[in-house]
């Protein structure tokens, strides 16, 4: 049987860098001869991509509640587990998941005002065995993450989507909860400043991964 694969997660605010890094990552390790899974949430599943639609972008995402918030990702979540992750993990991959359950308890827990118990018994229900090996916390200020965004929108002729068009003081509350949460948990998560050059930060965690596979 092959070993068990590690699952490393990536979180942090908006315009953090976590897709650019994630890329980065899964380059560096597949290099170094690992079989990688990159996968994100919400999305990763033909079911989860379809919820990411109504979350993010779909006119009948508009008027949710903001309960029927956070089912919709932990259900987009329990799907990718079971169909995506577990499988990954037992065959003995790498799993790089661009944000997971902490993004629950940032977002819908400190950003919309649930109570982080409510939002870690939702995140356990959904995820069962599922628990990262690390989740490294790219930390960012508010305002930096957004000024990124927007040149990434004008460059692509995107706009901003439904979460995105929270108030700032909403995403404040999102960052210095997922500080919170490192601190909580400090033996899974590494916090590191993502104001720094895509390489700098990208070394910092090929050295956080590598420790984890006893490299
Ligand atoms: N959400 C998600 C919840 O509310 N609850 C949940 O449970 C979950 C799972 C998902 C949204 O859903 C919310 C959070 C989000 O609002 P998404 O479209 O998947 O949204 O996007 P995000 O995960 O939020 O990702 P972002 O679009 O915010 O960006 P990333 O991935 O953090 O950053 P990235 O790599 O795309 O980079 C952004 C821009 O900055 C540049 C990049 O080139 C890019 O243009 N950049 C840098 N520039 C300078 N220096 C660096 N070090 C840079 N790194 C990247």
């Amino acid at each position: 049987m092959a070993e068990r694969g590690i699952f490393v997660t990536l979180e942090g605010p908006e315009g953090s860098g976590k897709t650019t890094q994630a890329r980065l990552l899964c380059d560096r390790l597949e290099a170094a001869g690992r079989e990688v899974l990159y996968t994100r949430e919400p999305g990763g599943t033909p079911t989860g991509e379809a919820i990411r639609n109504i979350l993010q972008h779909d006119e009948a995402g508009e008027d949710i509640c903001k309960e029927t918030e956070v089912l919709l990702f932990a259900a987009s979540r329990a799907q990718l587990v079971r169909h995506v992750i577990l499988p990954a993990l037992e065959s003995g991959k790498c799993v790089i998941c661009d944000r997971f359950a902490d993004s629950t308890t940032a977002y819908q827990g400190f950003g919309r005002g649930f109570s982080v118990e409510q939002m870690l018994a939702i995140n356990s229900f959904a995820i069962g065995p599922a628990i990262p090996d690390v989740t490294v916390l790219l930390d960012l200020d508010v305002s930096a993450g957004f000024t990124r965004l927007k040149e990434r929108h004008e460059k692509n002729g995107q706009s901003p989507d439904r979460i995105e068009r929270e108030a700032m003081e909403f995403h404040q509350r999102v960052r210095d909860g997922y500080l919170k949460l490192a601190e909580r948990w400090p033996d899974r998560f590494r916090i590191l400043n993502a104001d720094r050059p895509v390489d700098l930060v990208s070394e910092d965690i090929w050295e956080i991964v590598g420790n984890v596979l006893g490299r």
